[in-house]
């Protein structure tokens, strides 16, 4: 079947009508799957503001049972939520299940996280007084997200805003609009199931940057959290702090890892594989920079070499591909130019932009070793000083993921000390993609410093109040000043 009329049966399945002035392409084919219509930004903020003076006031673990209710609409359309991301997107079949299992996830996380909001009694210093730090809803939550994960990422944000009492307002990347409607519509279900769940408490608006904007300067909107390129964030995040608004960056990563002598080579190898050649190379986590020491660089990377050319590279709906196709043209280009020329097209589905997943060798970490290429490219390099390898791994402008492959405890502790990675994840034995959702997600430098997903992420998406009572029949002051009017 062609992804177009796999698209509309799926669409069919979730009740959405395609119709509307913004078109979606699948980049298995570069056909167009669906249209949808652009929204109107200024009225969801009008919305969402009324959403919030209802949904800030509902009990936590109340607004936690909306969640639970869509992660249940998420298991049971899981598989052609998931397909209809890969027609989408262009990720495998292994991948699109996996995107939607991250959101089922995650809405597990924040049902339990509704009955656990807590916050910290502090011992005051002053007789009779107490203390305590309580966490209270923010205000709508813009999430805008990019191609490259089209619903997990929105899941890690609206799980966790709804339940700390916020409306969401998501605005998807206009490369995968249709994705958007089909979790839109078990919002709906979820919403219906529910009962009594303010109206415009989650509003997808479809469109371009100008739509996006017009949000992210829209005062009402408390928090945005924003995932996608460096150059996206450096747009938004000024214009958020210009009005004091938070702002949430996850945005390019340039992952490496270390492939010290003890490595196990075999567990290196998968892990290279997955995190170098899988999506395409089109996760912000993508390994980018492979740091081998020179012992072993003679036996892992020709085997590197020829598991890369027997990939299999193809349509994403067959089970054996490993490698679907690029986004689209842009992202064919942007490779190109990174490999200076002479990228040949792979045969994959006719109008696809399918790749073959490139390694390049290199002496020095520099020019385009340095910036993000969205895409299946992995610069190795080789190194003698383990300080050297660090060093490398450190001295680039992004710190999203990294990793080490090593059976040397010191060097394992090492690398997640002070002075070792400075990402936001450092793994050890395990490659930097593919994270779980219980850990805080994000990453430092050029990443955009935000943390999302697991851990105490939630704290971003809630106000935090300190309050002192004084339960005494005195009124002493902090810090034992005096403050009395002479008899
Ligand atoms: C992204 O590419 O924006 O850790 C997110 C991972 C996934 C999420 C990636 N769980 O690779």
């Amino acid at each position: 079947m062609s992804p177009a009329e796999e698209a509309a049966n799926i669409l069919e399945q979730f009740g959405v009508v395609s119709t509307g002035d913004l078109a979606s392409y699948s980049p298995i084919d570069g056909s167009e799957i669906g249209r949808v219509g652009t929204g109107d930004p200024a009225l969801a903020g009008d919305r969402a503001a009324d959403a919030f003076r209802r949904w800030r006031s509902v009990p936590a673990p109340r607004r936690g049972e909306l969640v639970r209710l869509l992660g249940e609409e998420l298991r049971g359309a899981k598989e052609p939520l998931a397909r209809l991301v890969t027609l989408e997107s262009g990720k495998i079949v292994q991948e699109g299940l996996g995107e939607v299992q991250e959101m089922i996830d995650i809405c597990d996380f924040a049902v339990g996280l509704s009955r656990q909001l807590y916050g910290l009694t502090i011992a005051s210093e002053r007789p009779n007084h107490r203390m305590m730090e309580q966490w209270l809803p923010l205000g709508p939550v813009l999430v805008i997200s990019a191609f490259n994960f089209p619903v997990a990422v929105w899941a890690w944000n609206a799980a966790l805003a709804l339940v700390c009492g916020n409306p969401v307002v998501w605005k998807p990347s206009e490369k995968t609009p249709l994705t958007a409607e089909a979790v839109l519509a078990l919002v709906r279900r979820a919403f219906e199931r529910f009962g009594d769940a303010p109206e415009g408490l989650v509003q997808l608006v479809q469109g371009g940057r100008e739509v996006g904007e017009v949000l992210v300067d829209d005062p009402r909107v408390a928090l945005v959290s924003a995932t996608g390129s460096t150059a996206m964030g450096r747009a938004v995040g000024p214009r958020v702090a210009q009005r004091f608004g938070r702002v949430l960056l996850e945005l390019g990563g340039n992952n490496a890892m270390i492939v010290a002598p003890s490595a196990d080579l075999t567990l290196a190898e998968r892990a290279i594989l997955f995190a170098a050649v899988g999506t395409a190379g089109q996760r912000c986590t993508s390994l980018r920079r492979l740091i081998v020491h020179e012992d072993v660089y003679g036996q892992l990377v020709p085997r590197l070499k020829q598991l890369y050319s027997s990939v299999r590279v193809g349509d994403p709906r067959e089970l054996d591909t490993l490698v679907g196709p690029l986004i689209d043209e842009d992202a064919y280009a942007a490779m190109e130019r990174a490999l200076g020329g002479g990228l040949e097209r792979v045969d994959g589905v006719a109008g696809g932009f399918y790749v073959r997943p490139t390694l390049v060798e290199v002496e020095q970490q520099e020019g385009r070793v340095l910036t993000e290429t969205f895409a299946p490219i992995l610069y190795v390099m080789r190194y003698r000083k383990f300080e050297d390898a660090l060093r490398l791994n450190n001295e680039v402008p992004q710190g999203l993921s990294s990793a080490i492959f090593t059976n040397d405890l010191r060097e394992a502790e090492q690398f997640l000390a002070a002075a070792g990675s400075d990402c936001g994840i450092a793994n050890v034995n395990i490659g930097p993609s593919g994270a779980e959702i219980g850990g805080a997600f994000g990453g430092e430098k050029e990443t955009g410093g935000g943390r999302e997903s697991g851990s105490d992420s939630w704290k971003a998406y809630m106000r935090r109040q300190t309050s002192t009572v004084n339960y005494g029949k005195d009124l002493p002051l902090a810090q034992g000043i005096r403050f009395d009017i002479a008899p």
